[in-house]
């Protein structure tokens, strides 16, 4: 069933159950000698390219490559559409290599026709902190699909992470392939819903009018917690202690260092957003949440081009509610005037999602590890991790 994933270090789902197996590394790592030093071959008509993202022709090229080909819904009705802003900063990590942001060009005419990346991260699995690449934005023109190219190219990928000395990675992915760690429900809450409605990314309830289901999603015009502000960077160590503290208690979760934290979660305007809660007696920053930009193109409709999606990215709460918590994030996605809050059940979310009128998507999201055995699939509470 599956002819290349069956041939990689990953679980496999003859071994599901199968407790014997120790949890840890699949392979050994190999002498770096021994590692490929060539490119692997690509169908003699294209060539292997080194994006430089840095370079704004480079990230416009690749925009466009995803804006055009990358995720869609089950239904063809939408498509993300990753910002230029956001490729640079989903792709430029502190210790980030430049050898792991590679395309595919047709020699003929240097169009852009594939895309995959890596991003060096610390990732612990329970006590064991290992450095992995997360691997993301996987995509083949439409055009060029079912050629069995996207195994070369995370056969690439997987080389050059390597040559770094690193043996595993992280990844999500839509689909269901040897094997997931988790899998997660999708859960959106609407922030505009007539819009939602009219672009049918939701559809008006059994008895409910339109003015009836504008007022259900109603939210005050400002947040209520005392001490809500905007994240800075003179935050940055108080947020790296409260993170790592939180963060500790779930299985697989990021190793964020002061640097990560300042790099993935200090606001940049229009791709990240972080609120913390300053307490006015102490000074002591006790709170945090956040969410990352990531627009969707609307396919075919005439009235409205993209939707404006937030997505739930870290939050924690020691002394305000998460409830109280998230439901200010929810006020400042709607004065930003986003349309919807998506959200994953992952680490303690399931708490605030039905009780701040989130509803459950028609997607899931599934966690992969490459050349890491876990002894059984996860919970999604057990998971500390959210992936761009
Ligand atoms: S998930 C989003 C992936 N991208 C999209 O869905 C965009 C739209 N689709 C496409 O562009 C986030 C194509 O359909 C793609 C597949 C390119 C997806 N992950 O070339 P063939 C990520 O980016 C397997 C992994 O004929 P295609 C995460 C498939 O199971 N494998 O298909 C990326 C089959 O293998 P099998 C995927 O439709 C993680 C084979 O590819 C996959 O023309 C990557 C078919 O290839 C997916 N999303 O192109 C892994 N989709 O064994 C990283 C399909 O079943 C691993 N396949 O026969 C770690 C590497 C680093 C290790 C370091 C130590
Ligand atoms: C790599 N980082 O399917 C990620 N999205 O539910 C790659 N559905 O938006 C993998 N189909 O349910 C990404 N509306 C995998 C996800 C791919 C995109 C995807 C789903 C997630 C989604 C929407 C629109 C469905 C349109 C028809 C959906 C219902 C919302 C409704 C709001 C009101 C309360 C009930 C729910």
């Amino acid at each position: 069933r599956h002819k290349f994933w069956e041939s990689q270090p990953v679980g496999q789902f003859k071994d599901l159950g199968d407790s014997s197996l120790p949890e840890g590394p699949i392979e050994a790592p190999t002498p770096l000698s021994e590692v490929r030093q060539e490119p692997y071959n690509l169908p003699s008509m294209y060539e292997w390219v080194t994006c430089d993202i840095d370079s704004d022709e480079m990230c416009t090229e690749v925009y466009k490559l995803l804006a055009n080909n990358y995720v869609e819904d089950d239904e063809n009705m939408f498509r993300f559409n990753y910002s230029k802003e956001f490729l640079h900063w989903a792709l430029r990590p502190p210790g980030y290599f430049k050898s792991w942001h590679i395309g595919v060009r047709v020699k003929n005419s240097k169009k852009l026709v594939a895309f995959i990346t890596g991003v060096p991260a610390r990732i612990r699995v329970r006590d064991d902190v290992v450095n992995m690449a997360e691997v993301n934005f996987l995509c083949v023109h439409k055009k060029l699909r079912s050629k069995r190219l996207a195994p070369v190219m995370i056969k690439e990928v997987t080389r050059r992470v390597h040559l770094e000395n690193i043996w595993q990675a992280a990844y999500t992915a839509g689909i269901v392939i040897p094997t997931p760690i988790t899998s997660c429900q999708y859960w959106h809450r609407s922030l505009n819903p007539k819009k939602l409605i009219e672009v049918g990314f939701s559809r008006l309830g059994a008895r409910m009018t339109m003015s009836r289901t504008i007022k259900l999603y109603k939210l005050p015009e400002s947040t209520v917690t005392p001490g809500f502000r905007k994240m800075e960077l003179r935050d940055v160590p108080a947020v790296t202690r409260l993170l790592r503290n939180y963060l500790s208690q779930f299985v697989v979760a990021p190793d964020f260092s002061e640097h990560d934290a300042e790099h993935w979660l200090l606001p940049t305007e229009g791709v990240v957003d972080s609120y913390i809660v300053e307490s006015s007696e102490t000074h002591e920053i006790t709170d945090f949440c956040s969410f990352y930009t990531l627009p969707s193109s609307i396919l075919g409709n005439q009235n409205h081009s993209t939707l404006k999606a937030a997505y739930s990215y870290y939050n924690i709460s020691t002394k305000t509610s998460l409830l109280q918590l998230m439901n200010d994030a929810l006020i400042v996605a709607k004065q930003k005037d986003f349309d919807v809050f998506n959200a994953l059940e992952v680490m303690h979310n399931e708490s605030f999602l039905k009780e701040l009128k989130f509803g459950p998507g028609d997607g899931s999201l599934h966690y992969y590890l490459y050349n890491y055995r876990i002894r059984k699939t996860l919970n999604p509470s057990e998971l500390g991790l959210v992936l761009l």
